[in-house]
């Protein structure tokens, strides 16, 4: 049987003769290009001939973005219009439009002229980020900053052409043969709001748009939904059997009320459409999961590829082959940081895969792969090592065996928190209970209504906002609120302090501090560093934002001017951890590691590794970042 075939009979949720294994190699690959350090044997091998020569299946699923055939492919990527090699269809503008491009130094803006009004974007691409293997360019200035701009995106959405450009893809798959499945771009974004959701705002502003400007969001959305549905048309027509529709869910970003009602739906219908035309729909599901899995599963979606199980995210691989693969395909199961020396012994490495094997029994609806990536670090033999696995043990039916519990089951009871409820105070009740809405209007009201009655800032601070704060914290810790409850609640009090800050007299807020936080340098995710810096700002504390990827030196120069109390370093990738460790020591270097406590935090990073590198603290999230910064303020 041929890799192909084996995919192919995976997706259908037949039984192939073995485990499918496709390992995503292009991180890996180019970072290893770039330093020389390619296995010997490698040398002098293209990453699919890498592939080939090891005997595994090609993985053919991200659109490799920087091999764009012409500039216009990338060119519109704020608007999330992108064609590739990868794609069936290309795309044109509305002849009534003019498209003005200003190109320099890696920077791009565009402004794009229409009959209803102008809209601009700016997106980076550096020299720097090439060589350092980021795929994704990075959007400065996003289309939609306030109301007037969603009509003239929805102009641009609802006047654009697509058009069929599949010679490439022809090309690409008859190069793959039998060696893999070609799966064709759709989109990163799996429903219009999805689209919107990641192209045209930040990531945190997201949340505020879609609860300010609600009626707009919705608007647009719906003006783009003939796009998507002629994407569906392309794809269902072109000769591609697998179709990549949408990227990136996690439930804190898409969090599940948004995930059920702005997003399921258009994978269902895109699914149902697809299926009767003998085609499958796979989505990136690289996140965290543990808050969809439901909806996942029952979303229609095909094929749910990147799955990262635990120790990376919170669902461990038995729990996803349990709950899924009665109804979908996972593609995926062996978390990238498995390859990583530094973070997995050889014994720990052998006893994930053994694990695996027994859990995934009897194998139906499984691809392997290393989700996401391999990285840049990975030991190459590790890699060589699960193929050989796949050849002698892989056979399908697995048989399960008496397994073990590698990982906690997910959520252990014993952990969950008590949770705190709010105690309410008749006075402030109002006032709580707008932080708890998130409502940032009617708490100046109320706020200055509380002291015309005489009551002290003080207490409207502690018993009316930072009280009501608390609740919602320990409510994003605990799962029971999200992202956007957590945002909106932050910035009402953020309103509210403003209000309150002339009554306070001498009365410092809640955090008494100054935090300096940036992600650090060759790091672009940036959603839970502001979310911290969000929740900081709520209950009082000052902060400066450096923003992404910032280097050591800007991170000393910024201690040296602004001198805080904390310094927050936040990092997502395991490539980019070490930087911590430059920080820290670069303070050092400068006389400066006494004057300011460092704070750390991010997906990958952990307790351990904060005292290794000589960190003073670490958090785990938003609400434990809020603890520690306290706790660290005490200290001094
Ligand atoms: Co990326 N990505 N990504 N990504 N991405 C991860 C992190 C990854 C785990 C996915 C996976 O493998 N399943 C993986 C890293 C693997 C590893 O190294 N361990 C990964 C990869 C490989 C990549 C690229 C390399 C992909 C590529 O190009 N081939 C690329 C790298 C670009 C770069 O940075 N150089 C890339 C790009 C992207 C997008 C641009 C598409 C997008 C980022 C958008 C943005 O940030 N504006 C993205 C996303 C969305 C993710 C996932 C899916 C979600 C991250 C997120 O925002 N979560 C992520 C999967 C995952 O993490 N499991 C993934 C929600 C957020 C609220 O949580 O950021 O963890 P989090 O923040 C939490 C805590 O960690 C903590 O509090 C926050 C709130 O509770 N915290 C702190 C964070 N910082 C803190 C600082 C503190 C204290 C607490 O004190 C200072």
């Amino acid at each position: 049987m041929t890799h192909r075939e084996r995919i192919l009979k995976a997706i259908r949720g037949e039984m192939p003769d073995r485990l499918p294994f496709a390992p995503r190699l292009d991180l890996w690959y180019n970072a290893n290009v770039q330093a020389g350090t390619l296995p010997e044997r490698h040398k002098s091998r293209t990453f699919d001939q890498i592939a080939r020569a090891e005997g595994w299946a090609l993985h053919k699923i991200n659109p490799e973005y920087q091999k764009s055939r012409k500039a216009e492919d990338n060119l519109h990527w704020a608007l999330g219009i992108l064609s590739y090699k990868e794609s069936v269809f290309g795309f044109r503008f509305s002849p009534d439009m003019d498209v003005e491009v200003k190109e320099s130094g890696g920077r791009t803006k565009i402004i794009y002229h229409t009959p209803v009004g102008s809209v601009s974007t700016t997106t980076v691409y550096t020299e720097e980020m090439r060589k350092a293997g980021v795929s994704n360019f990075w959007v400065e200035e996003h289309v939609l900053k306030g109301p007037k701009d969603y009509r003239v995106v929805a102009y641009i959405f609802e006047n654009l052409k697509l058009f069929r450009d599949d010679r490439d893809f022809l090309k690409w798959k008859e190069e793959i043969g039998e060696d893999g499945v070609p799966f064709t771009l759709a989109g990163r974004a799996a429903s219009p709001m999805h689209h919107i959701q990641k192209y045209f705002v930040d990531a945190t502003d997201f949340y505020f748009h879609y609860h300010d400007y609600a009626k707009e969001t919705q608007a647009l959305a719906e003006s783009m939904g003939g796009f998507f549905d002629e994407i569906i048309q392309q794809v269902g027509d072109s000769q591609a059997e697998v179709v990549y529709w949408g990227a990136n869910f996690d439930d804190m970003i898409t969090y599940p009320a948004f995930f059920e009602k702005d997003i399921v739906p258009w994978i269902r219908k895109a699914a149902d459409i697809l299926d009767r035309k003998g085609k499958y729909v796979s989505c990136h599901c690289d996140g965290e999961n543990l808050g969809l899995m439901d909806l996942i599963r029952d979303s229609g979606m095909h094929i749910a590829e990147a799955i990262t199980p635990a120790p990376m995210t919170k669902v461990p691989i038995e729990e996803y082959y349990r709950r899924w693969s009665d109804k979908l395909t996972l593609f995926g199961g062996i978390p990238s940081i498995l390859l990583l020396r530094e973070s997995i012994s050889d014994e720990e490495f052998e006893a994930y895969l053994d694990h695996l094997f027994k859990v995934i029994a009897p194998g139906r609806r499984m691809i392997l792969g290393i989700a996401d990536s391999t990285p840049p670090k990975a030991v190459f033999e590790r890699l060589v090592r699960i193929g050989e696995k796949v050849e002698k043990e892989g056979r399908l039916p697995l048989e399960a065996g008496g397994f073990r519990p590698l990982i906690q089951p997910v959520v252990p009871e014993a952990a969950k928190p008590v949770l705190r409820e709010i105690v309410w105070d008749e006075e402030c009740r109002q006032v709580q209970n707008d932080v708890l809405e998130g409502d940032q209007a009617a708490i100046q009201e109320h706020i200055q209504s509380l002291l015309a009655k005489g009551v002290k800032a003080e207490e409207i601070l502690k018993r009316g906002m930072l009280s009501a704060m608390e609740v919602i914290s320990e409510r994003f810790k605990s799962g029971e609120a999200f992202i956007p409850e957590v945002l909106l609640s932050a910035r009402a009090m953020n309103e509210a302090v403003k209000v309150l800050q002339p009554h306070l007299g001498g009365t410092q807020l809640a955090g008494k501090g100054k935090v300096l936080i940036g992600t650090v340098k060759g790091d672009l995710h940036d959603i839970g560093k502001n979310l911290v810096i969000t929740m900081l700002k709520g209950v009082g504390f000052e902060t400066v934002d450096l923003g992404i990827d910032v280097p050591t030196p800007a991170f000393i120069k910024a201690v040296e001017e602004h001198k805080p109390h904390i310094l927050g370093l936040s990092a997502l990738l395991t490539t980019t951890m070490p930087q911590m460790q430059a920080v820290i020591e670069g303070l050092k270097q400068k006389g400066l590691r006494d004057r300011v406590k460092v704070m750390v935090g991010g997906a990958p990073v952990n307790e351990k590794f904060a005292r290794d590198i000589g960190a003073d603290g670490y958090a785990a999230d938003g609400a434990d970042a809020v603890t520690l910064a306290k706790k660290l303020i005490q200290q001094e």
